[in-house]
């Protein structure tokens, strides 16, 4: 990876980074495919994607006026990936635990503080935004435009040397930054289409490289929060219980980066249980120990971490246990 202006490569990679790109393009290249996709009603139950929010996503301009420019980080988390196709666990998806089991949100931003850190002594009139996962950008575009990759059938920014297992985080800023900006990558699929071939949903529609999200797992089992019907083909999953990785895991451009990724699973030492609850406990046992807590009990004993999600009813749904009615 190249060094950043004056934050060398060494400082990134300490950081979890594996590859960074620049880009001025306020303007995404595939409004155009989100907003067919939304109109299609494609969406499903996320209204996040279709109320107000959706048109502000046509430019970041409209959240940040003032940006001139974004950096744009891949954030890894191949080591807790391997370490689970390594030791065959599926249940809960590979960057709920690939930041020591807490929450991204504030492990990355943290991170990204750091980096803008290094840049302010070099220009005192800079200032930042940061964009990570909530904000209505279209941050697998963002990425694209910075030169990071290309949208696979999956529907995920892949990266040809480093995959797809990363979270992306970025620093939107009002100066211009005296680096080269990203060229969009071609596609590298071919004819590819392990990915839609392994979806045990069906949810990926190849033809515009999106996903059916009321067929995805990953919405059932973490935007769910309410009982509801499990998605056509959700039994032949590999029990997953959280969040879906199988259209990555089958795709060939994730091979190469996890030869070279070392296998780790290390989670904050107060984190440890969740390897007990997701890895050792029957599901039947992790029903009822969720069951015994109230709702609020459950969202308070997993705060800071992804899991919280959720709540105590979309827990029980995902176990496939009916919650108690009662219990609030
Ligand atoms: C909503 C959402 C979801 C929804 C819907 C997913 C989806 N594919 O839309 C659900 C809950 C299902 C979900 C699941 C996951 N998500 Co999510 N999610 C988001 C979120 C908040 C918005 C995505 C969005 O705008 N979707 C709308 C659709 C239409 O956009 P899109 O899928 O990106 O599709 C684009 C391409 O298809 C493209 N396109 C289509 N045809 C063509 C043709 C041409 C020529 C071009 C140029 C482009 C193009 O245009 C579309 C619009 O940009 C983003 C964060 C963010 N703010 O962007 C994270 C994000 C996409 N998710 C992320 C992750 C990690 C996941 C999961 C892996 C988590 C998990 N293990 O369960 C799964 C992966 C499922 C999958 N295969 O996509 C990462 C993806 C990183 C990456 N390498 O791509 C993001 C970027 C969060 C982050 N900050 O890192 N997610
Ligand atoms: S995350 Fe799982 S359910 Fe969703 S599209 Fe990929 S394989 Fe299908
Ligand atoms: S599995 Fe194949 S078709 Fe799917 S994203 Fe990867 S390379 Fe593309």
């Amino acid at each position: 990876m190249k060094d950043l202006l004056n934050v060398n490569s060494e400082f990134l990679t300490s950081l979890g980074i594996v590859d960074w790109g620049y880009t001025e393009e306020s303007v995404p290249a595939s409004y155009h495919q989100y907003d067919n996709w939304v109109k299609r009603e494609l969406h499903g139950s996320l209204t996040y994607l279709s109320d107000h929010r959706k048109d502000l996503r046509s430019d970041i301009k409209n959240i940040y006026p003032e940006f001139k420019s974004a950096l744009v980080f891949l954030f890894s988390y191949q080591e807790s990936k391997k370490w689970m196709l390594d030791n065959n666990h599926h249940e809960v998806a590979a960057y709920s635990m690939g930041f020591g089991g807490e929450d991204y949100h504030y492990v990355l931003k943290t991170r990204l503080e750091k980096i803008f850190d290094k840049l302010k002594p070099e220009n005192a009139s800079l200032e930042r935004f940061i964009s990570l996962d909530t904000q209505p950008v279209l941050e697998r575009d963002l990425a694209l435009r910075a030169g990071l990759g290309w949208f696979g059938k999956n529907s995920m920014l892949i990266n040809q040397r480093e995959g797809s297992y990363f979270i992306i985080g970025s620093l939107l800023m009002n100066q211009k930054l005296n680096l080269t900006t990203g060229e969009i990558d071609n596609d590298h699929c071919g004819q590819c289409l392990a990915c839609v071939e392994a979806c045990p949903t069906n949810a990926i529609n190849p033809e515009t490289r999106t996903l059916i999200a009321s067929q995805c797992i990953s919405t059932f089992t973490i935007e769910t929060f309410k009982e509801a019907p499990a998605p056509e083909g959700f039994e032949k999953s590999r029990g997953e219980i959280f969040g879906c990785d199988i259209c990555q895991d089958v795709c060939p451009w994730n091979r190469k980066p996890l030869i070279k990724s070392i296998a780790a699973l290390s989670l904050k030492p107060s984190l440890e249980f969740l390897k007990n609850w997701f890895y050792e406990l029957p599901k039947k046992d992790l029903a009822n120990l969720i069951e015994a807590k109230t709702n609020r009990g459950l969202k308070k004993f997993l705060q800071g971490t992804p899991f919280d999600r959720p709540g105590k009813i979309g827990w029980l749904k995902n176990l496939k246990v009916k919650p108690n009615q009662n219990d609030s």
